[in-house]
């Protein structure tokens, strides 16, 4: 089959080997809350401070962490891959794009940026956001969430993801449990509409059965391994334009 258009997923344990927590690993559980209770806006208008204070945190720990050998190799295929190709990533990290990721999307939002909930901008964020926080477009202080997809709200750009997804040849779906829709249902969109599909994880994921092939390991192993095998095979065989 010719392999022109891909489509990656990522999740949490892309970027775990970098030093991030997953979610629902044996310490899945956020400040001793259920992530699906706690993630949602209905938590952050009960309790601004806790998600404030959560979110802080883990803007602060990225200038500690680096990419790791699976978002190098996502970068690369990006830069070498001469079809279509679209990396949709969950995380909320910066590590794709500061490996080198071009073609990406963040469908759950970023921590790096902020969004008013009073003039509706959306920005750049570094620092704490905390809860008296200035929105640098409209002045107000107190309206600013970190922009980032919460449980009952809609993912960013989902009608691109499931145009690339019908479209694509190959969809890979990389350290992700497959819990969350609807990222987990990517796997049946690519395999309706004809193409191949590959999950990389360090256990099969919830939505294992329905991948052609399941890769059990490391991403930071794996991911780098799959890559190369993919370049020699195009580079063996170079796509018609
Ligand atoms: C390694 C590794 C290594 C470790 N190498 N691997 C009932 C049925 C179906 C759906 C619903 C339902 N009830 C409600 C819903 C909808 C809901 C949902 O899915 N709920 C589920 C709990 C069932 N979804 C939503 O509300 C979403 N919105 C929505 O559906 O809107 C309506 C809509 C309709 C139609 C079309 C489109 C939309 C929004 C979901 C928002 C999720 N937000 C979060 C938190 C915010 C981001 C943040 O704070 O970071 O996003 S939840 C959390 O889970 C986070 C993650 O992005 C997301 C996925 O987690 P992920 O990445 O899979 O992490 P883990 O920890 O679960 O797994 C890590 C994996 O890595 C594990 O398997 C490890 O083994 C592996 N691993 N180390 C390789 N080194």
């Amino acid at each position: 089959m010719d392999l022109r258009n891909i489509v990656i997923l990522t999740g949490a344990g892309v970027s775990a080997e970098s030093g991030l927590a997953t979610f629902r690993g044996p310490d899945g559980l956020w400040e001793g809350h259920k992530v699906e209770d706690v993630a949602t806006p209905e938590a952050f208008a009960r309790d601004p401070a806790l998600v404030h204070d959560f979110y802080d945190a883990r803007r602060a720990k990225l200038g500690t962490v680096e990419p790791n050998a699976a978002h190098r190799a996502l970068a690369r295929l990006d830069a070498e891959w001469a079809g279509e190709l679209l990396l949709v990533t969950q995380n909320v990290d910066d590590l794709h794009e500061r490996a080198g990721s071009k073609r990406l999307i963040h469908m759950h939002g970023a921590l790096t940026k902020g969004w008013c909930l009073r003039c509706n901008e959306r920005f750049d964020w570094a620092g704490p956001m905390g809860g008296a926080a200035e929105c640098p477009s409209c002045g107000t202080s107190g309206m600013v969430r970190p922009d980032i997809v919460w449980f009952g709200e809609m993912p960013y750009d989902m009608d691109l993801i499931d145009q690339a997804l019908r479209d694509c040849d190959l969809f890979v779906s990389i350290g992700t449990s497959g819990a969350v829709y609807p990222a987990a249902g990517f796997v049946q969109t690519a395999r309706y509409c004809g193409g191949q599909t590959l999950e990389i994880n360090l256990e099969p994921s919830l939505g294992s059965y329905m991948f052609d092939e399941s890769r059990i390991g490391r991403a930071g192993e794996l991911v780098p391994q799959w890559v190369e095998e993919l370049l020699q095979s195009a580079h063996s065989r170079p796509m018609s334009r």
